[in-house]
């Protein structure tokens, strides 16, 4: 049970699906939280208590921000007098690289504020060294301070998954580390004030592979059912059935499913910051991560491949085609490296008039690039493709249209059916 009795100055850099929730967590332990970020857009709506992360209600935001726990700025000083200090920004790739500026960013401005006794917590996914090599030098350029020593420094990955209704925050364990044990008892005791329990790990480098083992385990794993299910259809064996049927083990197994691609913030690019790693520190290919690459991205084309066969000698070219599902995966309006966007790019090259239904993705996030409907019968169509299964979605509609159907999700039955 959290202890509503912490004290002490909170700030947050980045207040994004990850910062926002720790930073909410903060405020009802009892700290003071300042939550930074440089997207006046974002900073607007936090202002008037609109929350854009979907897991955090307006009704706790406005909560915090009318009790004085919760600014939120994108102005530094802020940060000034802090006790704590957690980083949650993004880590993208830039051309297939790791992209750590926003990390380099944001410990610039905050080393200023640092002062002896402060912490400061990276939560930013990134690959093993980040903590120690890049991440304190900043800090101690930019504060004549040294980690360690003056300030305490650590590790936590963030393990959030947004919209998922049974784990959040507050309910996951924390892997949690530090760059000495000091700063190991400060980061846990930190964790421990939100009401999270902690797993210490050693070192930071051991909390930050084991965000990459986590993710790289699914993207390898996801690869391996979708190279199997290419294979399995031109075999003809039902793929789906054996996947159900192997998830009965009860033991040894864990059930991944195939799909047209794999999209999201985490797995197209947690598992190459790995690899990128491995081949920079070592200079060998993490073969795993390249092949689990290779075979994900390659789930578009051959998507496209089968609505092309599926059609017959005519092919796609001025054909009008039904996309169900924008977003990566179903329940979410997120809609980064969806492998929806790359099908409709390819399919429309190819000459088809592609069109997409998906009601969670929000008017603001549409691409200008696809033309959206509303509902399923705002046809005609010649073909449909479903991309993303979300609840409440009534696919038995796409049947009524008598067209045929490429189900990539094994969610729907019906004479005119295929599925991936
Ligand atoms: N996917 C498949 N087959 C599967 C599972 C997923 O094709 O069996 C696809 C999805 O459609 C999606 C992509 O892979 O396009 C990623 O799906 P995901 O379920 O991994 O969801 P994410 O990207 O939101 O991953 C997050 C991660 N959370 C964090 O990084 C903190 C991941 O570690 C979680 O394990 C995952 O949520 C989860 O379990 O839901």
């Amino acid at each position: 049970m959290v202890s509503v009795n912490a004290s002490g100055r909170v700030v947050i850099i980045g207040q994004g699906y990850v910062g926002l929730p720790v930073a909410m967590a903060a405020c009802g332990a009892g700290y003071q939280v300042s939550g930074i970020d440089l997207d006046a857009r974002k900073v607007a709506m936090l202002e008037i208590g609109k929350s854009h992360v979907e897991d955090i209600s307006d009704a706790v935001l406005a909560q915090h921000i009318e009790s004085g726990a919760y600014r939120i700025s994108s102005d530094y000083a802020d940060a000034e007098e802090f006790d704590t200090a957690v980083i949650t920004v993004p880590t993208p790739l830039t051309e297939g690289r790791p992209d750590l500026s926003f990390i380099e960013q944001s410990a610039r401005k905050l080393a200023h504020f640092i002062k002896p006794g402060s912490l400061i917590i990276l939560e930013s996914t990134t690959y093993p060294g980040t903590t120690e090599e890049l991440l304190i030098p900043i800090l101690e350029a930019g504060s004549d301070l040294r980690g360690g020593r003056d300030f305490y420094v650590g590790y936590s990955p963030e393990r959030i998954d947004p919209g998922n209704k049974q784990w959040n925050l507050l309910n996951t364990p924390k892997v949690v580390s530090g760059v000495d044990e000091a700063s190991l008892d400060k980061v846990k005791d930190f964790y421990t004030s939100l009401g999270i329990s902690v797993v210490p790990v050693s070192g930071t480098r051991e909390a930050e592979l084991t965000k990459l083992l986590e993710n790289t385990f699914r993207h390898v794993n996801i690869a391996l059912v979708n190279e199997l299910a290419v294979f399995a259809e031109q075999l003809n064996v039902n793929i789906w059935e054996a996947i159900d049927a192997a998830a009965t083990k009860p033991f040894g197994y864990m059930r991944f499913v195939p799909g047209p691609g794999v999209g999201g913030h985490c797995l197209p690019v947690d598992p190459s910051y790995l690899s990128w790693a491995i081949e920079q520190k070592i200079g060998e290919p993490f073969r795993f991560v390249e092949l689990a690459n290779s075979v994900n991205e390659n789930m578009p084309p051959y998507v496209a491949e089968r609505v092309a066969r599926m059609l017959g000698v005519s092919g796609v070219r001025d054909k009008a085609i039904l996309l169900i599902g924008l977003a990566y995966k179903q329940n979410t309006g997120d809609i980064r490296e969806s492998p929806a966007l790359d099908i409709a790019h390819i399919l429309s090259s190819r000459g088809a008039q592609v069109s997409s239904f998906d009601p969670q993705v929000a008017d603001a996030l549409w691409p200008n690039t696809i033309n959206r409907v509303t509902s399923i019968d705002a046809g005609p169509f010649d073909a449909a493709v479903v991309l993303t299964n979300h609840d409440g979605v009534n696919l038995a509609t796409l049947n009524e249209l008598e067209i045929p159907i490429l189900d990539t999700r094994n969610c729907m039955t019906g004479p005119q059916v295929e599925i991936l």
